[in-house]
């Protein structure tokens, strides 16, 4: 294992250090307008000092339910150079998420967007923790409510940051709360250290050879760690530019990829495939990049192909999580293996362990990987329960996805021991839909499924048993009801309704013979 040296004692560190280097050198373009690392300091400074002047104290909670922006950015580390922890909250969360996770990380900040808002007072009854909502966009309807709990502030009066530097973080503090593996139907909020964020970053952008000459076109959300943690923190550590997007659109990218300025573009699969189709319409192809990359979802061994036929490049696949952020990754050099994650980033390691006795295994067996190193979160918030059934004696941490290595040390992902449907890069856990479903009067048990899906890869499809003796129900009723409560990629694509669910013998229902029955 290569030892990494070097590694920030955090992300803002590491920003810093880059800004010093070259102050203005581009570090984000957005929507037309350029951002220098200086500008970008400044913004950060503003925020920080606009937070703590809204009363953010060091160790708070800082909600961020906000799309790609500047604001975003500024937000972010503004909220590190406050000395508080952001959570990270995906824009598309409706009241059931809202309610979970703003009440769960105990967040007294909430930063969000003029139209958002509505979506956090839908909820605020049951948030007591929440003291101010900031409010980014001009037509923020501030005027009218600050005198509300909780107080809504706008989020473009930005102090001048003043003669007041900050606290830079200590490497050990919580800088990230992201959510995810909710079992239960409720998520768990993973608590990501400055130092997990900078040890991981410099690993990846060590591996891929990532450097401050690199600009990355990023239309990946900046509330998942694909997004942040490998997008921006990697831009940040190497002093690298990032032409970053709202959000993707495939006849875009392939319009900036023209432009031959962009050296990096990283994706999901679903990204990868809409990107083959735009292209194919198009009389040349975009001129070769430095490097694709994708994560987050299997990239199949066919899109792989017909990328490299189509565009000429074979793409680097990589695997990662929330709690560990990236952990495998296929060679930048050697050969990019279709199907394959390939082995571990520097200074990290990965192994392979019996799903029962949790002994390593031989190469070509199938077991669940386990990973360990410095990018490896603290534990989850609050559930030291959870936590501590997540890593075994040694540290290593139980990722929950099924793997394979080959003798030459490439691993295939195989499966996942934990229930979870990955449609386009997303992640939904089944309980959460079904219990959803289950709130609706008209539905007595609900059973929810992933099945294939030729552009997210899977997609939601619930079995559903409806409850005698009420006015009946329609399946575009049920998927409306969902979709007012949770993100709408998370709402079924079909219902079908059946009389029972397979349940064996235990009386657990049996997921795979629910695959049948609505297949
Ligand atoms: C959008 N919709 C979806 C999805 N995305 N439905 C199912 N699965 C999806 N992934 C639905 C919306 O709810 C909406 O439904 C309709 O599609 C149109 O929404 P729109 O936003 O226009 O969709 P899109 O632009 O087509 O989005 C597709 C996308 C997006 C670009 C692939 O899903 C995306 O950005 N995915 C990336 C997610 C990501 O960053 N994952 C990383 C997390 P309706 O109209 O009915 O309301 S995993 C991670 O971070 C780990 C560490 C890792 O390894 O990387
Ligand atoms: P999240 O909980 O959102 O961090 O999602 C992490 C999960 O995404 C992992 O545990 C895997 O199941 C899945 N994942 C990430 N990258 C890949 C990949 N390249 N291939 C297959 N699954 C992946």
């Amino acid at each position: 294992m290569t030892v990494m040296t070097d590694v920030p004692a955090s992300i803002l560190h590491a920003f810093i250090a880059s800004c010093q280097r070259d102050p203005s050198h581009p570090c984000v373009l957005f929507e037309g307008r350029t951002l220098t690392y200086a500008d970008v300091r400044d913004l950060v400074q503003r925020w920080a000092s606009s937070l703590r002047g809204w009363g953010v104290v060091p160790g708070d909670r800082v909600a961020l339910f906000l799309e790609n922006s500047p604001s975003f950015i500024g937000a972010y580390l503004g909220t590190h150079l406050a000395g508080a922890t952001v959570v990270l909250v995906n824009t598309q969360y409706r009241q059931v998420e809202l309610r979970h996770l703003l009440g769960d990380s105990g967040a007294r900040t909430c930063v969000t967007d003029s139209v958002r808002v509505a979506d956090v007072l839908r909820v605020v009854a049951d948030l007591p923790d929440l003291a101010t909502i900031v409010a980014v966009g001009a037509d923020a309807p501030v005027a009218d409510r600050t005198a509300d709990h909780p107080r809504i502030v706008a989020g473009d009066d930005l102090d001048s940051a003043g003669d007041w530097d900050g606290i830079m973080p200590d490497p050990d503090g919580i800088a990230v709360i992201g959510y995810t593996s909710g079992t239960t139907g409720r998520s768990k909020g993973a608590m990501l250290r400055h130092r997990n964020l900078a040890a991981n970053a410099v690993a990846v952008t060590t591996a891929w050879h990532w450097s401050g000459s690199d600009r990355l076109l990023l239309m990946l959300p900046l509330f998942h760690v694909h997004g942040l943690c490998v997008g921006m923190h990697g831009t940040f550590v190497t002093g690298g530019t990032v032409d970053l997007r709202r959000k993707f659109e495939a006849s875009e990218a392939i319009d900036v990829l023209n432009r031959g300025e962009t050296t990096m573009f990283f994706g999901v699969p679903t990204m990868y495939t809409r990107l083959i189709a735009e292209a194919s319409g198009r009389s040349h192809r975009p001129p070769p990049i430095r490097l694709y990359v994708s994560g987050s979802a299997p990239l199949s061994a066919q899109t792989f192909s017909e990328f490299d036929a189509r565009f000429g490049q074979a793409i680097l696949e990589r695997y990662g999580m929330t709690e560990t952020i990236m952990n495998l990754t296929n060679p930048f050099d050697g050969g990019r293996r279709a199907g394959t994650v390939g082995g571990p980033f520097p200074g990290q390691e990965a192994r392979i362990v019996d799903v029962r006795s949790r002994v390593p295994v031989v190469p070509e067996v199938d077991g669940e990987i386990q990973v360990r190193g410095p990018h490896v979160f603290a534990g989850y918030w609050n559930r030291p329960d959870a936590t501590e059934e997540a890593f075994d004696a040694d540290g290593w941490f139980n990722t929950g996805d099924l793997g394979r290595a080959s003798a030459d040390g490439y691993v295939t992902i195989t499966g996942r021991a934990k229930e979870l449907i990955i449609s386009g890069g997303y992640n939904i856990y089944p309980r959460e839909v079904e219990e959803i479903l289950e709130a609706h009067p008209a539905v007595l048990e609900a059973a929810v499924v992933g099945m294939p899906d030729a552009d997210f890869g899977e997609q939601v499809v619930a079995a559903v048993v409806r409850r005698a003796g009420v006015p009946d129900v329609t399946p575009d009723a049920l998927i409306e009801f969902c979709r007012d409560q949770v993100a709408s990629y998370k709402k079924p694509r079909r219902i079908v309704f059946v009389d029972a669910l397979p349940r064996n013998a235990m009386g657990k229902v049996v997921k795979g013979d629910v695959k049948v029955l609505v297949g």
